[in-house]
Parts: structure tokens; sequence; C-alpha cells
């Protein structure tokens, strides 16, 4: 099929310049003289737009034609990054948007930064929903992304006085270029009221909702460009509104104050994402947005994406809706309520579909980052939910009582309804009992999901369970975010390895060839000094090019131990500071943090003061003769990674073992050609098998000695008694050498770590500090160390996203590519 010529924009440097200069004029209303930075990206971003228009409407009619078994991506995140960039490499148009602009006198790279990147998410599991589909869109899976359009993303972080202060993101403040909303489409969702029981005409009782109040869902399209295949698939977005009759009701009634509350109580449900990550609160307004955002995408598939005339019976065949953690999971009893309530169909016959077309991801391990419902607030929103929530789970002890007679104990773990400490529906079971398929992010994560926390519901439905490694894009975070590394794996194995990133295996025998690596440095040192300049104009930052740059980049939490890392900072300080180590023979280093804590997180609010603290104290240190340096820059997200990653040398994935389920920072930083410093947990340990021990820099407990010691009872004081270096480390703290003498400031930290210690930092200490000898004692060889680093590079091809997903359409969708509609 071909494309209307209309529709397609001319590739040309001219045509380019002619529609943006229209777009600027028709678009904008403004004339060159009178732009605005902020008027040219969106003219910018608006002509780029046309350059995906027709594959996009080639891509929705081929989808109607072909009907072909899709996938529905729920997540309550995407955490996309900017899109521009994106765009302009996914349409190839890079060259000659970049002369257009050029010829008009514009810098390309000054409207790049006028984006606000869409923050629709926390952290790992929304980036790994905006890699996913994209690489769905890449391989031309027919499929569709389903989440919320939170009016306000991850909240803006500033430090005042080194600490955490929160701000919101005002991303659509200067206009969305991106989106394209749809209230024509719009969907109405339900809440509250109660149920009642009625006769049906065929003599059955039956249940029904008569709802209590009730949102309108508008969708907001967004293109996903597959990266120059001639596909775009779509992500919708919802925005909740008030409903009009609704409102008109009462702005009839006079009350025009009430009407408007009416307004903003409905408008609310998307207005913010929640920043917590890994501790839940059992908030109703997180409750209100899950089931609205599941709610419309299920009416919006079933009514408008299936064809009016659509056999339900058929739905395994055309669908399946992969569950991101459970955040989606109300979709279950939605669909049941739809299909019985509804539809009219018997439970059983509701039951049998819906066992097949979800399937759930779990993203942690950490019991507090389950999620449960109490029934009291479940009760009070969806009551009609909760009865089917009732009784999937009758029925399903039903089933456990037969397979395990006398064993009440068993039937009162694996019941979906928890009774301590308050009755509460616990989401991974109702997940896991009507999930076809449950997967963990990794292959160590996916084993202690078997081993430990889903164990009886493995033993019962031994083959639901499977693993699928977590990926990234390396459209995005290598093509993208290194060109200089790209340009140099191109011109030594061709442009395949963009789309089949196994192929990076080719550079192997090129670590050992002298002028590859004197070039992969020299790109290396380029990048730095990329991020040198980012630094110092975005944060006044100021750092060095020559130092070897040490990062760790990801969400503030106990688990993930940054606390680890700044001992080790300490621990050079203290060794240099009292004169046993030289400090000329010091490698001079960076090292760089990023991370944001949840608001109400105080124990990690503390940790990132501690952070800034310790910076000030080392930067200014004339003894240290800046070759030790902390940079924490603020409000770390995809945009600064963008820059940081290319940049590291040395990637920190130093978790207590069996806490990250995956991780994919740490498959960005070896794509990009840093060493791992790294426990043996999440995806590290497949990154280790696969680049090989020489090439990382293992240490810490394992999982089972985790759990040994744990089971002994951790002492973690008995570590500080026995460990001098440590023990000074931590007395600096506590003495107030970071806090001008004030010894109260960072005292919880301290007491914390002296006497809980859940993630076993003093116990890892040591280890850890020897490893970053091991460290120090490698870069010195920095042809060596070049040489590590393009064996990184070389055999982390398995961690590209378009893996993942392959592995997801083999175990879990038994789904296939389709041809794309259009080259
Ligand atoms: C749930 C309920 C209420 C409020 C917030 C939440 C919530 C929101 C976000 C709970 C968890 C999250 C995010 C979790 C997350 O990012 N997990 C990470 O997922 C990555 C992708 O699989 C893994 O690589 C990381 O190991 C895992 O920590």
């Amino acid at each position: 099929e071909s494309l209307d010529p209309i529709t397609v924009p001319d590739r040309t440097v001219e045509g380019f310049v002619q529609e943006f200069l229209r777009e600027l004029h028709f678009g904008q209303g403004v004339d060159m003289s009178r732009a605005s930075t902020n008027d040219k990206y969106l003219a910018l971003a608006r002509t780029v737009r046309h350059h995906l228009m027709s594959r996009w409407m080639q891509t929705l009619r081929h989808q109607g034609q072909v009907q072909a078994k899709s996938v529905a991506y729920l997540s309550a995140e995407f955490l996309l990054g900017r899109q521009l960039d994106n765009a302009l490499l996914a349409a190839d148009i890079d060259g000659i948007v970049t002369e257009g602009l050029t010829s008009l006198g514009i810098d390309l790279d000054d409207l790049r930064q006028a984006e606000q990147e869409p923050g629709l998410g926390n952290g790992g599991l929304g980036r790994l929903a905006a890699c996913f589909i994209d690489s769905l869109a890449t391989l031309s899976v027919p499929s569709i992304g389903y989440g919320i359009r939170y009016e306000y993303g991850i909240f803006r972080q500033t430090f005042v006085d080194g600490w955490q202060v929160e701000q919101p993101d005002t991303w659509l403040e200067l206009g969305s270029p991106w989106e394209f909303p749809h209230p024509e489409a719009a969907v109405k969702v339900n809440f509250g009221g109660s149920t009642e029981t009625y006769i049906d005409d065929d003599g059955n009782a039956r249940s029904r909702w008569l709802p209590g109040w009730s949102v309108i869902g508008v969708p907001y399209n967004y293109m996903v460009p597959g990266y120059r295949n001639g596909r775009v698939n779509t992500l919708r977005l919802w925005s909740a509104r008030a409903e009009k009759s609704f409102d008109l009701q009462i702005f009839n009634s006079g009350d025009y104050a009430d009407a408007v509350r009416a307004q903003t109580f409905a408008e609310n449900i998307s207005k913010v994402l929640y920043p917590e990550d890994s501790t839940p609160q059992g908030k109703e307004l997180r409750l209100q947005q899950q089931y609205f955002f599941v709610a419309c995408s299920l009416a919006d598939f079933l009514d408008n994406v299936l064809p009016g005339d659509f056999d339900l019976t058929k739905l395994p065949d055309r669908i399946v809706f992969q569950l991101n953690d459970t955040h989606p999971v109300i979709a279950i009893p939605e669909l049941m309520r739809l299909l019985v309530d509804d539809r009219g169909w018997s439970w059983e016959d509701a039951w049998a579909v819906t066992q097949q077309v979800f399937a759930y991801t779990c993203h942690t391990l950490l019991p507090e980052a389950l999620e449960v419902w109490s029934v009291d607030l479940l009760g009070r929103l969806l009551p009609r939910h909760l009865e089917i929530i009732y009784r999937i789970n009758d029925e399903f002890l039903a089933q456990v009582r037969k397979a395990y007679p006398d064993d009440e104990l068993r039937v009162r773990r694996m019941s979906i309804i928890a009774e301590f400490p308050e009755r509460a529906v616990r989401m991974a079971f109702l997940a896991t009992v009507a999930g076809a398929k449950v997967n963990g992010v990794a292959e160590l994560h996916s084993q202690l999901l078997r081993d430990k926390v889903l164990n009886d519901f493995s033993a019962y439905f031994p083959d639901k369970f499977t693993n699928v490694t977590n990926g990234v894009t390396p459209r995005r975070f290598v093509r993208m975010s290194n060109p200089a590394l790209s340009g140099l794996i191109t011109e030594a194995i061709g442009e395949g390895w963009v789309t089949d990133l196994g192929r990076l295996r080719e550079l192997e025998p090129l670590a050992d060839d002298a002028e590859f690596r004197r070039r992969f440095a020299e790109i290396k040192r380029g990048n730095k000094t990329r991020l040198v300049d980012l630094l110092a104009a975005r944060d006044g930052i100021e750092i060095s090019p020559d130092a070897m740059l040490d990062v760790m980049v990801k969400r503030l939490h106990e688990y993930k131990r940054q606390m680890l890392k700044l001992l080790h900072v300490i621990t050079l300080y203290d060794r240099v500071t009292s004169g046993e180590l030289p400090i000329d023979q010091v490698t001079p280093r960076t090292f760089a943090f990023g991370a944001k804590a949840a608001p109400g997180y105080k124990m990690a609010k503390q940790i990132i003061g501690l952070i800034n603290a310790v910076g000030r104290t080392i930067n200014t240190d004339p003894a240290l003769e800046r070759r030790l340096r902390v940079a924490f820059p603020a409000n770390y997200n995809v945009t600064l990674a963008e820059t940081l990653v290319p940049a590291a040398d040395l990637s920190e994935q130093i978790s207590l073992a069996g806490k990250e389920a995956s991780g994919t920072g740490n498959m960005k930083f070896a794509l990009n050609g840093a060493l791992t410093i790294g426990t043996d947990d999440g995806a590290n340990v497949e990154i280790r098998q696969l680049v090989g021990d020489d090439h990382f820099f293992l240490f810490g407990l394992t999982e089972p000695e985790v759990a040994d010691i744990v089971d002994a009872g951790y002492r973690p004081s008995t570590y500080y008694a026995a460990n001098p270096t440590l023990r000074r480390a931590l007395d600096h703290i506590a003495h107030g050498t970071f806090s001008g003498g004030d010894q109260r400031v960072f005292e919880p930290v301290v007491s914390n770590l002296l006497h809980e210690d859940r993630f076993l930092v003093l116990a890892d200490f040591q280890s850890y500090i020897d490893a970053q000898d091991r460290v120090e004692k490698a870069y010195a060889d920095q042809d060596g160390w070049t040489r590590s680093a393009v064996l990184n590079v070389a055999r982390s091809g398995f961690f590209s996203s378009d893996r993942s997903i392959k592995d997801y359409l083999d175990r879990i969708w038994h789904a296939e590519p389709v041809a794309p509609p259009f080259v």
C-alpha cells in the first residue's frame, strides 16, 4: 500500500524550511522576527509530527484490516522522556532539520532544550513501559499503551541548603505539541454507590451496581514511532473531566460554586502522579486513578478498538492485557463486571475468558511494596468489584482446599483477602490467580518470586510462572544519547545493531585493536566534556573531564544503598585528611549522585541532606586539591540520564542482594561502556555472566547469605566495633564533620545504621571498599580499562528491550509481529 502524496511532507531541506515557517505562521501565529524559542520549538515539533502522521493513520487502518492478536500494555506510568529527538530519529529527518534550521539561523540544540520532558513515572517501572512501547513499535507488533495523562508528573527536585524541596512539574504549561486529545471519544467511569440483587429474565439471581458518582475520561493519543519501519503505534493516556450532565444539574439548581467544586473534584483524579515508588500508602485518590484508567482502557478496547460485531468469546485470540505491576489489577474484576453484569454472561464463561487475557508482571520483592487495598475502602469506592473479588476468592480457595485437604493454614496464606492487620485485598494474589502468566523481571527475581514471595502459588500453578529479563531501548539510550559511540559502532559493524543489538558481539575482536580503543576512549572523554559543560550550565557544578566518573543514579531508597557509596567517599576523605594516604596517590574521581526521595520518606531525605553535606565539605577542602569531588545535580530525570550515562566510567549497582528486582540503569551504563561495581542482585547477575568476571567488580553478600544473616539476627553494631575503617567513617558523620560540628542533624542516619540497618550496609562495607580498591587499580591501567569497557558494550546486546519484547511474545503473549504497514 502506498501513502497519499498529499499527506507526505517533502523530505528536503527546502521542503522542511517551508513547512516549519508555515507552522510558525499558521500554528503559532508569529513570524521569525518575533518568535520565542518556545514558539520555534512548538513549530518544529508540529513539523516533525507531519513526517510521522501518515504512517500513524496507515497503521491504524491496517490494524483494523489485519485483526491480528494485539498487546495492550496497561501501566499507571510511562516515563517517556523528551519526544523531539526520538521523533527526529524515527522519521530519519535529523539531517534535513539541522540543515534547514541552520539556514534560518536557529540552533536545533536550543529548541531541544525547550522541551519539558513528560515525567509521567517514578523510575524503573515507568521507564520500562516507555522502552517496551518503543520496542513493540520497532518490532511491528500490533499494540497499544494505556495509562494516565497526569497534569503534574514526577515532582521537580530542588535543594535548599542541601535538603530536598519538591516543586510541581508543570510539563504542560508551555504547550504540548505531541498529544492529540479526543474529547469526542470520552468514556464514562462510575464510582461509589451500592449493589443490589435482582432476578433476571431467565429467573437467575444477579447482582448489579448502582453507582454513586461518575467522571469522564478523555483520551489523549501520542505517536509511538517504530525505528524507521513505517509503523507508528499509539499510546493512549486518559485525562479526567467532570461529567457535563452531572454538573449541569447542579448549575441549574443554582449552586454555581458547588458545580465548580464538582468539576475540580473530578479533575483531581488525573491531576498528579503519586511520587512513592516503594511504600505505597492506601490513598483513596490513588485507587481512583487506578480504576479510572483501567475502566477507560477496557471500555475503549472493547467498544472502539474491536470491530462492532466482535464475538467476545474470541477475545483471547485478539488481545492480551499486560498488567505492569499490580497498579492496573482492578482490570480483572472490571472485565468480569463488563461481561457478567453488562453483557449478561454466565460467571463461568466470563471467568474462562478473563483468565486467558491478563498477564501480570511483578517488579518488587519488598513486602512493604506489595499493594493491598482495604476492603473498607474498596467496598466504598467499587462495591461491585469487591463482590466480584470475593467470589473469585471463594472459588479459588475451594479449589485450594480440594488440592490440599486439611491445610487451612495454607488456605489462609493464599487467600486474596488478608485478615490482618485489617481486612484487605492483596492485589498481587488477585493478579496471580486470574493471570494466565506471572513474570519477574530478571532471572534471580523470578526465582525468588517462585521460591519466596509467591511460593504457595508457584506450587499450585507451576506453569504460570516465568521470567522475562528487562531491557532498555537502544534507540534512546545508545543511538540518540551517545551519537559519537553510535557512529564508531556503525563504522565498525554497520547500522543493523540499532534494531538487532545482539550484533554488538561483532565488536568483541575490536577490544584488542589499539586504534579502536584509542577512538573509544576519545569518545568517552568527549562525552564527559559534554557532561562537564551541562553541569556547569545547568547547576553551576564544576567537575573535571579528566577525573574518573563514578555514577549512582536511581531513586533514593535504603535498599539501593546510596549510603554505602557515601561511606566509601567518606573513607577516602578520611584516609587523605588523616595523612594515611597522600593526595597525589588518589585517582582523581567525581562521585556523581542523582536521586529523588519520595516526599514522605524521612530517612531518604536525610540521606540526600547528608550526601550534599559531605559534598560541600569535600568539594571545598583544599587538602583534597579537587581530586575528589561530589556532584549531586538536582532533579535527576530521563533528560539528564541521556548526558550522564554516556559519560560514566563506573556504574554503581550496589543494592542488597535479593532486593532490586532487576534494575535497568545497570543495563544503560554497560551498553555505554561503563564498568559495573555491583552486588549479585537483579539483572547484575546476568550482566556479570555476559560481560565476564574480569570486566565487572563484584562484591557483597549473596541472597542466601543475606537470608542466613537475617535469620540468625543481624547486629550491625558488631561490624562497627570490629572494623576501624568503618568506625572512622561513621564517627565523622556522628561527630559533625559534615554539619559544622552539629551532632544532631544526621543522628537519625547514624543510629539507624548502627541499630537497624535493614539493608546490611555495614555487613557489606568492607567487601565494597575492597572492590573499590580493585577499581582504583584497574583504572590506573587506562588501556586495560578501555578494553573492558569495549567488552561491556560488545557483550550487553542481550539487554535490548527488543529482546525482552520477543521473550514476552514467545513466553506470555503468544502473539507475533505483523508485516509493517508501510516502509
Ligand atoms: C503503588 C501504589 C500507590 C502508590 C505508588 C505505587 C507505586 C508506584 C511506582 C509502586 C511502585 C512503583 C515503581 C516501582 C519500580 O519502579 N520498580 C522497579 O521496576 C524496574 C522495572 O522492572 C526494576 O528494574 C526495578 O528493580 C524495580 O525496583
